[in-house]
């Protein structure tokens, strides 16, 4: 898939302000810093299209962004950014969890994790919260230009390792680096792959209503990985939020 255009959309504090529902969207989440921003302009093609940070917890608002006039990135606040005030984080968690569990038009969400780090906890309960919750992600681990590859791969097996214990079946998993530029195309086929599902699956819901039906035509197609049973882990704390 080709991006001829990327053009800002908007920002928004929370879920009810996010404006319409018409065009499948990808979401990019993960810890502060760990190059959402940077990853969103790689795969759009365009510098600065997204503001990067050096300083954690720079994006406080859900940023969107249309491509090709026909499907959405959005940007969201990274968790895990202890310097926030208290008030300030408890309200991005807030609104992060209501767009990711409620957003009728949220087709994938990119879960990142930095592939130059061991097994974090807070990556891996965040991961188990989007699984618990049905939101439908693959994995992706940024910046593996950071260490030697086979360091990227001994962090990714950890990491795979950890969540196997509660995962019913391990999600997709790819590498990036928006400094060597890598992973792009890989994260493409992705999206397109969705977004054809996505459109099938609102196709059927189509045919079945009646036209002068009020329906919302949304239905997230991808799957969540998912959980075992509450016997995996012991416990079962369904919509705690790790961040
Ligand atoms: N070495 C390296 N640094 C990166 C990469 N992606 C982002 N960064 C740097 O990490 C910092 C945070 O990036 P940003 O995209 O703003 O992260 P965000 O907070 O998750 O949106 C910035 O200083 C980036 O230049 C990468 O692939 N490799
Ligand atoms: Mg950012």
């Amino acid at each position: 898939m080709d991006i001829s255009s990327a053009t800002f959309f908007r920002s928004a504090p929370d879920l009810d302000s996010c404006p319409d529902e018409s065009l499948p969207e990808f979401a990019f989440i993960g810890r502060s810093n760990v190059g959402k921003s940077s990853l969103l302009n790689i795969i759009a093609g365009q510098q600065g299209l997204a503001r990067v940070s050096a300083t954690p917890g720079f994006t406080k608002l859900i940023n969107m962004f249309t491509m090709n006039k026909t499907w959405r990135l959005v940007d969201l606040p990274g968790y895990g950014w202890a310097h926030v005030a208290r008030q300030d984080k408890a309200k991005f968690n807030a609104a992060v969890a209501n767009y990711l569990c409620n957003r009728p038009n949220l087709c994938l969400v990119f879960a990142l994790v930095d592939s130059s780090l061991p097994p974090q906890e807070m990556d891996l309960e965040f991961v188990e919260w989007l699984a618990e919750n049905s939101v439908p992600f693959v994995l992706v681990f940024t910046k593996t230009d950071k260490v030697n590859a086979i360091t990227v791969q001994a962090n990714i097996a950890a990491f795979s390792e950890r969540i196997s214990d509660w995962c019913e079946k391990l999600p997709e998993i790819f590498t990036c680096s928006s400094v060597a530029k890598h992973g792009r195309r890989e994260l493409l086929g992705v999206i397109g792959a969705a977004m054809a599902d996505y459109q099938a699956q609102a196709s059927v819901v189509a045919d079945d209503v009646s036209p002068d039906a009020m329906v919302r035509i949304v239905t997230p197609p991808a799957k969540s990985p998912g959980v075992k049973g509450p016997d995996s882990r012991g416990t079962q704390a369904k919509s705690r939020r790790p961040w």
